[in-house]
């Protein structure tokens, strides 16, 4: 038998590393990496190793269901999509567009975020549409926009590997974006580099590190604000790239005057030598790249901790040429793509303003609509709570499983429960498709054409392997197909190559993409024009919106902060073994075999101090509710901490977490609740 291999990308994270899939025509037989590949130069980590095992599951979703009395019976996709066109349009009709809502999906295709937010927009002519990225870098998305122009990546993988010095916080890059990782540890172990590593868990990173500080969770305005203090005191800040390139200079100075090493040690517990140090290596290494991730971006302070790390680069100007800049590492497979596709409330695709008059012209004429709406939307997190109290009635879920992913899960399940009409489109019956009034089947990465934007802003393309299992289609069809029925039927596309010819074409950032030009390895935006080679590094002769702009912050704390009835913080993150809400990754018998179950890591002190021993049950309870599960003892966490992967449905970390919200980027504060722990 002839086995087939195609090149595609991982599915997993937002490395975006390029492998093989090998199908014998009736399932996937494996996965390798590509040789040739920028990102993953022939490596994956074990994620993309096992990549193809999820979706040869014999629990995959292959027929299209409807909710009878109770129970989710098999339909044909005809009762299906006419029941979803006649009900959305009936809302659309009688409570007006705003009773409607979409989540879209970083685990699929650029075609398809963008198609998902011309349903919303052009079809049912709402701007309730939002997706992962606000639970997740909507803090980057806002934070870096205001003070750079442009909310990605400032510069690229490759460059991790050159560069001198690099301050990683907030970003557990080894087991969360490996293959990253694997270039810090490079730079770190051949070429002699600095890293810096602020973290409040003992990372493996911490390891190769020459400074890692445990600052308190949520205390990082401090500490940065504490690193410009000491820089500009000592005049260790690049005048000239202030003087030229920056506005708002002399407000940062003022703000920074009072967070003394002193001060900051109080309210982070960094040792006020070491910040010194850090401010120094970092301000007088000229190649010096910052890396962050969810500790910074998951925090009701979330943007003014962007904001803050924006101000540090600028104030030394390490902005703008190779092994330089800002670094979010993003997440998801795809969540730059869906970001940059326009699945948020505010923007199109490329970032172009609902609000702006000329803009909205401009689809509406690509589009062949009228009467777009003017009024930002809702955010997930908003959606879902709206859905609850009735304002929302309609609710279209593609690829997300909120019911474990958002924060304050009882509160969720009860707003589903509450839903007038909710369709869930998963390629896995989840959680959250157990409230679905419909389920649509989708097609798996591997059984579709299409494209995923890296963290590097690399566009590079996915492949078809093998046809999707029974009635399943591929998420780009599906949505075509709802639009045509509720009346509207220009999103009829016979392949994902016509969604991105017209994607380009109202999108100036990928003005020059196209299929052609993706082969092998992609390009990274912005690409403008048909002859433009993509590009690398941003912001390089001026920032995207002409002059950076500091944007001073003050320190805040956190929502909820330890106390007498809870006194542990809690903080909740991921693992290298799973992927967020496990329908992939516990279908992947290498991943769970490797790590089955939840657990709760704790520092040792803290162990003895309730009795317990390594992997004895305990119950962790918050203001809003309870779990039980094992400890992992050691010290990772500092005292008084504890850190809880969000995997585990069995015991799911986000029963105890809050809703509280950043004023200005809607994200959750994952990162930071009070809970009580105590022996069972
Ligand atoms: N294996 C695996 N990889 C993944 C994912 C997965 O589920 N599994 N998910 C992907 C997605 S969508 C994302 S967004 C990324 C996330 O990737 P990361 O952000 O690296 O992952 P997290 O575990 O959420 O948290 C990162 C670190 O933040 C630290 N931290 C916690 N609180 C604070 C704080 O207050 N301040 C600072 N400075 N640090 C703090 C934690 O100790 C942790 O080391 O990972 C992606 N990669
Ligand atoms: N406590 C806590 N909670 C968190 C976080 C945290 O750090 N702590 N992190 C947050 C972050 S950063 C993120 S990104 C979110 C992630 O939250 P979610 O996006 O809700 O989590 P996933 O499990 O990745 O959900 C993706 C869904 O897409 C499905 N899927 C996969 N491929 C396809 C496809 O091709 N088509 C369709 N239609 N579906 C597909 C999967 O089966 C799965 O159900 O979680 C957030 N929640
Ligand atoms: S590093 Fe990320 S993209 Fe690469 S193989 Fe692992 S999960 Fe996939
Ligand atoms: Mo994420």
């Amino acid at each position: 038998m002839e086995l087939k291999h195609t090149l595609t990308t991982c599915i997993y994270c937002g490395c975006g590393c390029g492998l093989y899939l090998v199908s014998d025509g009736q399932k996937l037989t494996g996965a390798y990496p590509s040789k040739n590949h920028p990102v993953s130069r022939g490596s994956l980590c074990v994620k993309g190793w096992n990549c193809h095992e999820f979706a040869n599951d014999v629990n995959r979703l292959t027929v299209p269901m409807i909710k009878k009395n109770g129970k989710l019976r098999e339909s044909t996709w005809d009762e299906a999509l006419d029941l979803m066109a006649k009900k959305f349009n009936g809302y659309k009709e009688k409570y007006g567009p705003d009773s409607l809502a979409f989540l879209s999906s970083a685990k699929t295709s650029n075609e398809e975020n963008y198609l998902m937010m011309k349903l919303a927009r052009a079809v049912f002519k709402t701007n309730n549409i939002d997706h992962c990225a606000r639970l997740c870098h909507a803090s980057t998305v806002v934070g870096l926009a205001a003070t750079f122009g442009s909310g990605a990546m400032t510069n690229s993988i490759n460059e991790f590997e050159e560069a001198e010095l690099i301050l990683i916080t907030g970003s557990d890059t080894t087991e969360q974006h490996p293959l990253i990782g694997s270039r810090v540890v490079n730079a770190v172990r051949d070429r002699g580099a600095r890293l810096i590593v602020i973290d409040p868990r003992k990372i493996e990173l911490a390891k190769y590190a020459a400074i890692h500080v445990q600052p308190k969770n949520g205390t990082d305005v401090a500490w940065i604000n504490g690193l410009m203090h000491v820089i500009l005191k000592e005049g260790w800040h690049n005048t000239k790239f202030i003087q030229e390139r920056t506005e708002g200079f002399a407000e940062l100075k003022n703000l920074v005057k009072e967070y003394t090493p002193e001060c900051v040690e109080k309210i982070t517990t960094i040792p006020k030598q070491q910040l010194i140090e850090i401010a120094r290596l970092y301000a007088q290494t000229k190649k010096a790249m910052i890396i962050y991730s969810m500790g910074i971006t998951q925090h009701t302070t979330g943007v003014d901790n962007v904001k803050s790390l924006a101000n540090l680069a600028m104030v030394t100007g390490h902005l703008g040429y190779e092994c330089s800049g800002v670094n979010p590492l993003r997440g998801q497979n795809n969540v730059q793509g869906s970001c940059d596709a326009g699945a948020l409330p505010n923007v199109y695709s490329g970032y172009q303003s609902v609000a702006d008059e000329a803009q909205r012209k401009k689809f509406e004429q690509a589009w062949g609509v009228e009467g777009l709406p003017a009024k930002p939307g809702l955010t997930v997190t908003e959606i879902v709570t709206a859905l609850g109290s009735g304002k929302v009635k309609g609710l279209y879920i593609m690829g997300e499983n909120p019911v474990i992913s958002d924060p304050d899960s009882h509160h969720v399940r009860e707003c589903l429960s509450k839903a007038e009409f909710l369709v869930v489109q998963d390629i896995f019956l989840t959680d959250t498709a157990e409230y679905a009034h419909v389920v649509l089947p989708s097609a798996a990465f591997s059984e579709k054409d299409g494209t995923f934007t890296n963290t590097e802003r690399r566009v590079e393309r996915i492949r078809k392997a093998l046809d999707p299992p029974g009635k399943a289609k591929a998420d780009w069809q599906i949505l075509g197909e709802v639009a045509q029925r509720a009346g509207y039927p220009k999103m009829k596309y016979d392949h994902p190559a016509e969604v991105m010819a017209e994607m380009a074409r109202v999108t100036p950032i990928y003005g020059g993409i196209s299929y052609e030009r993706l082969d092998p390895y992609g390009l990274q935006w912005p690409c403008p024009a048909k002859d433009h080679p993509g590009t690398p590094v941003l912001h390089r002769e001026k920032f995207t919106k002409g002059k950076g702009t500091f944007m001073p912050r003050p320190y805040l704390p956190p929502a909820e902060s330890a106390d007498q009835d809870y006194p542990f913080t809690l903080s909740t993150g991921r693992m290298y073994w799973h992927w967020h809400t496990r329908t992939m990754t516990n279908r992947t018998s290498t991943l769970e075999r490797e790590s089955p179950e939840p657990y709760v890591e704790m520092h040792s002190a803290d162990a003895k101090e309730l009795g317990v021993r390594n992997g004895e049950m305990v119950k962790v309870t918050s203001r809003r509710g309870y779990i039980v599960l094992k400890t992992k003892v050691g010290a990772k966490v500092a005292k008084r901490s504890i850190f809880i992967p969000f995997h585990f449905r069995e015991a799911a970390a986000n029963i105890l977490t809050i809703n509280a919200v950043d004023p200005s980027a809607k994200i959750p504060e994952y990162k930071v609740c009070a809970v009580q722990v105590e022996k069972i």
